[in-house]
């Protein structure tokens, strides 16, 4: 039996928990192999090896391993195009490319303000570090203005990039997650005040492949 992939990481990391989420859709098996962060275990030597910037995701393929989730999602799509959701990164240049930009929206534009609002709303409480409103507030002015474009786009279709789920959606389930349930106002921007938004998030966070991953967090 071949060797399962192997992704280093903790399932908490958005970054990781994206790239699982991939492996669900296609149906492909894995490892998760534990990096303590607290101990930082990511800037050992061997670590540095599979990634020299010092980050999870870390990925392995028998003899192959790669950094950066979403040229891993990629990866994996193109590898196992029969594998699984075979829509997942499209099956034409122009799907393809549609996803590509949708993905890069995600990168570009959704991923650094909600981000800051993950780590702000999220992280900084459980590491007791003190959250800084200044960041807070801006960051969710920009998330809204994201979330205005994408709420017009999810009028039109009922996915990102079409009729379809894709990668482009999947990005986006990890850094949402965090922020539905944040203590503050800040999930009314899925849940509530934009209704394609909401009608978006209620449908793919109920996707099997995101929900086993959900399953992996620790509980509270
Ligand atoms: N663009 C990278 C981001 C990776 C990233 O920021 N990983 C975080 C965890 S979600 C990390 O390793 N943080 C530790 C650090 O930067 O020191 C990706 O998508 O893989």
């Amino acid at each position: 039996m071949a060797t399962p992939v192997q992704v280093y990481g903790p399932a908490l990391s958005t970054a990781v928990s994206r790239v699982l989420t991939c492996l669900n859709e296609k149906d492909i098996p894995f490892q998760l192999v534990p990096v303590n962060m607290s101990k930082e275990e990511h800037r050992s030597p061997d670590f540095l090896k599979i990634h020299p910037f010092a980050q999870v995701p870390a990925f392995q393929d028998d003899h192959i391993s790669l950094f950066e989730s979403r040229a891993i999602c990629r990866y994996v799509c193109e590898k196992h195009i029969e594998k699984g959701n075979r829509e997942l990164y499209g099956t034409n240049p122009l799907a393809k490319a549609s996803i590509d930009q949708w993905l890069e929206a995600e990168g570009q534009n959704f991923n650094p303000p909600s981000s800051t609002l993950v780590f702000q709303l999220a992280f900084a409480p459980r590491m007791k570090v003190k959250q800084d409103e200044g960041a807070i507030k801006q960051s969710k002015e920009k998330l809204k203005k994201v979330l205005d474009v994408y709420d017009r786009k999810l009028g039109e279709t009922r996915y990102l990039a079409g009729e379809e789920f894709t990668l482009a959606d999947l990005s986006h389930l990890p850094n949402i997650h965090y922020l539905v349930s944040a203590d503050d106002d800040t999930a009314s921007l899925f849940t509530s005040e934009r209704e394609n938004v909401r009608r978006w998030w209620t449908e793919i966070s109920a996707r099997e492949s995101w929900k086993k991953v959900v399953d992996l967090y620790p509980k509270p």
